[in-house]
């Protein structure tokens, strides 16, 4: 059982730079409850895994001293974007660039985790994972359609969720989300399914499909039995931003532990005409555009039904410590998905910027113009489209608008250049 931290507790793991930590002024040390539960702040010694969180401890990490980072200022050091990120702690280790030299918090304000993941361990980078497209393997039908083969293995994985916390994961393809499925519309889709995990697992596509190729307990060909392999096949349609999951029962579980995925079918512009060109990567058109995949997901990491890390695409704060470059002239498209468990809602707001957002990618025309919130239930997914030209560049925050979720994970940044 991880010890919880009090006010007079030693502090058992010392930060990295105790020199720079113990000069810091005197300063009340307390717990500091945000939602939930109490959430990371110290350096990534590693203190906690979830086998020590699921024996019982109360906190998800019971330390919130800021460390200080060498060679962090004493003053202020706002950006010319964001005043509100000022440097007034150090409460981070050295930024990496120039520009990620504003994000540290104020000491009564959001707090972030210190250090990183060992993404290289985890065999998942979510800044990798946001422009990675599966297109499987094609080949061309005796009728001139295109046959897409893709190859999908669900097994047990250990994930670091944020610095020091490890989440047992149900993976597809070793990782969370597992692989963004894209295709054409009309494409002839074989998906080779493996059940290497410890549980019956599915796919349920979202999509148009047989009743035998739904992917759900009981009906067709229903579970994937651990060790069992089934072929899913159906064609593409309609077109939009999609997303696959286990619907193995119970539900709730075998999808917050991470078995979801995005499923994107480009438009056909020969049925839909020029616009469809914009979202067709075979299309000159398309290529003015810088696409991104998120997906909001959270980790219940006590098992109690409720949340303690919330992100997008996984890993807790990863877009602030590495925020997301764009080009200002080129627009962005993102690709929205909801796959948060125990909580009813998601959300996304764009700061200093608005945006068309299409619901679940299906139309051509936006469902709404000039937002710059968007919410969406579990499942619920659509397109962002904006743009940054003429604006100055700096960071741009995006982030939940339910504000628990922000400071426990869920909160990022644009890089606009
Ligand atoms: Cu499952």
């Amino acid at each position: 059982m991880a010890p919880e931290r009090h006010d007079s507790a030693p502090d058992p793991s010392p930060p990295h730079n105790t020199a720079i930590a113990t000069a810091e002024p005197p300063r009340k040390q307390r717990p500091r409850k945000i939602g939930r539960r109490h959430l990371v702040t110290r350096a990534a010694t590693g203190l906690a895994t979830l086998g020590a969180l699921a024996s019982g401890a109360a906190a998800v990490v019971a330390a919130t001293r800021p460390v200080a980072a060498q060679g962090a200022t004493a003053g202020p050091q706002h950006n010319t974007t964001g005043g509100h990120l000022g440097n007034h702690q150090g409460l981070i280790p050295p930024p990496q660039g120039a520009l990620t030299n504003a994000i540290v918090a104020h000491d009564h304000g959001v707090q972030m985790t210190v250090g990183d993941v060992d993404t290289a361990a985890m065999g998942y980078d979510p800044t990798t994972y946001l422009t990675t497209f599966d297109y499987g393997t094609a080949s061309t039908l005796p009728d001139g359609r295109t046959l897409r083969d893709y190859r999908i293995i669900a097994a047990d994985k250990e994930i670091e969720i944020a610095p020091g916390i490890f989440f047992p994961a149900w993976t597809y393809n070793g990782q969370v989300p597992g692989p963004t499925i894209r295709c054409n519309e009309g494409d002839r889709l074989r998906i080779n399914f493996t059940n290497n995990g410890s549980h019956p697992h599915t796919i349920h596509f979202h999509g148009i499909h047989s009743s035998f190729m739904d992917g759900v307990t009981g009906i067709g060909r229903g579970n994937i039995n651990p060790g069992e392999s089934f072929t899913y096949e159906f064609d593409a349609r309609p077109f939009g931003c999609h997303l696959y999951h286990c619907h193995s029962t119970p539900l709730k579980r075998h999808i917050h532990k991470g078995l979801y995925g995005a499923f994107i079918i480009n438009p056909d512009p020969a049925k839909h005409g020029n616009a469809a060109k914009e979202r067709h990567p075979d299309h000159a058109e398309s290529r003015r555009w810088q696409e991104f995949v998120m997906i909001m997901n959270a980790f219940d990491t006590t098992f109690d039904g409720a949340n303690e890390v919330y992100a997008v695409n996984t890993v807790a704060f990863h877009y602030m410590k590495h925020p997301i470059r764009v080009e200002r002239d080129r627009p962005v498209r993102v690709y929205l998905i909801n796959m948060t468990e125990f909580d009813p809602i998601n959300s996304f707001h764009l700061h200093a910027n608005f945006f068309d957002y299409y619901d679940h990618g299906t139309t051509l025309e936006p469902t709404l113009r000039t937002v710059d919130t968007i919410m969406q239930c579990q499942a619920q997914r659509g397109i962002l489209e904006f743009s940054f030209a003429g604006f100055e560049p700096g960071l741009y925050m995006f982030h939940a608008h339910q504000s628990e979720f922000p400071e426990l994970g869920w909160m990022s940044a644009f890089e606009v250049v």
